[in-house]
């Protein structure tokens, strides 16, 4: 029987490498894209490709970059793939802030190029094609989120991704593309990168722990986000291709819990309980034992515009595709925050 091939864009960040994994489970030939860079940018993929027993001849790394419309051309030309996941961005909401140009280039045109190749290679037949879409994109509409929910983004990152979504819905209705989107709530994993907020606290926490690190800066505190496990997550990707028509779907938990929340949790894991004095930059978090300053807040981790609360619906998803996250908000914290300890230096 001949095996599925999947094409992923991003295959070094952190969905990019679960999906890979979860995809050579699943018996496909796994081709991923990565960027060229000075320095070594593989650590999330090294363990599969690095293994030739479990994957040989199942996984391929090729350069690219979707800001290179003939590169990306040739790339589909070349693999034919049966299934393309978009996973590729510049994906940090903060510094889409400081290049937006790029990010729009990225994420938003990024998004068209690969629309263009598979039209032009003549493989709108063949090929299905995901887009990975955000809860960004809602910005300033309030929860409880839903897949008619309006846009409001708030961010350069979040303007350019719904040029993204609405460009992969055009390809569908314009063309009779299988072009789907994922609209992905806040997912996390202990490959989440060390900028974003909750590997930025488990990775303190366990410094602090074992003494590496006396305090923890952070930025808003009251920000509302629906976090998920990423391992579920990509297993919602894969069966957002496997439905029987193209079609757009939340992935969510459906509850949200504030920045300040997550840290208190995570603390208290490593035996320290947190109070809270102050307000605004001059807020503290406390250990209530010691008195010892643990978290400050610096202006310089705000944005010019804050997403305040994001919240996901997942009820489409779980009557069509039967998607639910298994993991808890509980047992994602633990796998973090185990990983992070034992990879202190
Ligand atoms: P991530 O860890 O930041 O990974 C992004 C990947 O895109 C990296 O492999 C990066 O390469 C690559 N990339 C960046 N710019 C590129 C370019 N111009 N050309 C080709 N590749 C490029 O992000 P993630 O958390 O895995 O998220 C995967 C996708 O889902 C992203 O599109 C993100 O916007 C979207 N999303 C994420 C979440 C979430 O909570 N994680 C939620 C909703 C949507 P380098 O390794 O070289 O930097
Ligand atoms: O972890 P974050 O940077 O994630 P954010 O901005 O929600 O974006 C992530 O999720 C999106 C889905 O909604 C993805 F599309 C996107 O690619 C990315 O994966 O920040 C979460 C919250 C924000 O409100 C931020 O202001 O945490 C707040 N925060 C407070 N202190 C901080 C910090 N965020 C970061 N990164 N660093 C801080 O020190």
């Amino acid at each position: 029987m001949n095996k599925k091939v999947a094409l992923i864009t991003g295959v070094t960040g952190q969905d990019g490498a679960l999906l890979s994994k979860f995809l050579i489970k699943k018996n496909y030939v796994v081709h991923g894209i990565k960027r060229r860079s000075s320095s070594f940018n593989t650590q999330r993929i090294d363990d599969i490709y690095k293994d030739p027993n479990f994957f040989k001849n199942n996984f391929f790394l090729h350069y690219g970059d979707l800001t290179d419309g003939l590169n990306i051309f040739n790339l589909i030309n070349k693999i034919k793939p049966s299934e393309i996941y978009n996973l590729g961005a510049q994906s940090h909401v903060k510094v889409s802030f400081e290049t937006p140009e790029y990010t729009a280039n990225s994420d938003g045109l990024g998004v068209l190029r690969l629309l263009e190749a598979i039209k032009s290679c003549n493989l709108i037949k063949k090929t299905k094609f995901y887009q990975a879409s955000t809860s960004e994109m809602f910005g300033s509409s309030p929860p409880i989120q839903n897949e008619n929910t309006r846009f409001k983004p708030s961010s350069p990152y979040g303007s350019a991704k719904v040029f993204g979504y609405w460009i992969t819905k055009n390809y569908r209705e314009s063309y009779n593309m299988f072009a789907s989107n994922g609209i992905l709530f806040n997912h996390e994993s202990h490959l989440r990168g060390e900028t974003f907020v909750t590997k930025k606290i488990t990775m303190a926490a366990a410094n602090i722990l074992k003494k590496k690190q006396s305090k923890l800066i952070l930025g808003n505190l009251n920000a509302v986000r629906d976090w998920g496990d990423a391992r579920d997550y990509v297993e919602g990707m894969w069966k957002i291709l496997q439905y029987k028509k193209p079609e757009d779907f939340i992935l969510a938990t459906g509850k949200g819990y504030t920045v300040r929340k997550f840290v208190e949790i995570v603390f208290k894991k490593i035996g320290i309980i947190l109070i809270w004095k102050g307000r605004k930059e001059k807020e503290k978090g406390i250990d209530s034992k010691t008195g010892k300053i643990i978290v400050e807040i610096n202006p310089k981790y705000y944005r010019p515009n804050e997403v305040e609360r994001l919240i996901g619906s997942n009820k489409k998803v779980k009557k069509l595709l039967n998607w639910y996250p298994k993991i808890s908000l509980n047992e994602m914290i633990d796998n973090m925050l185990e990983h992070d300890i034992k990879n202190i230096k």
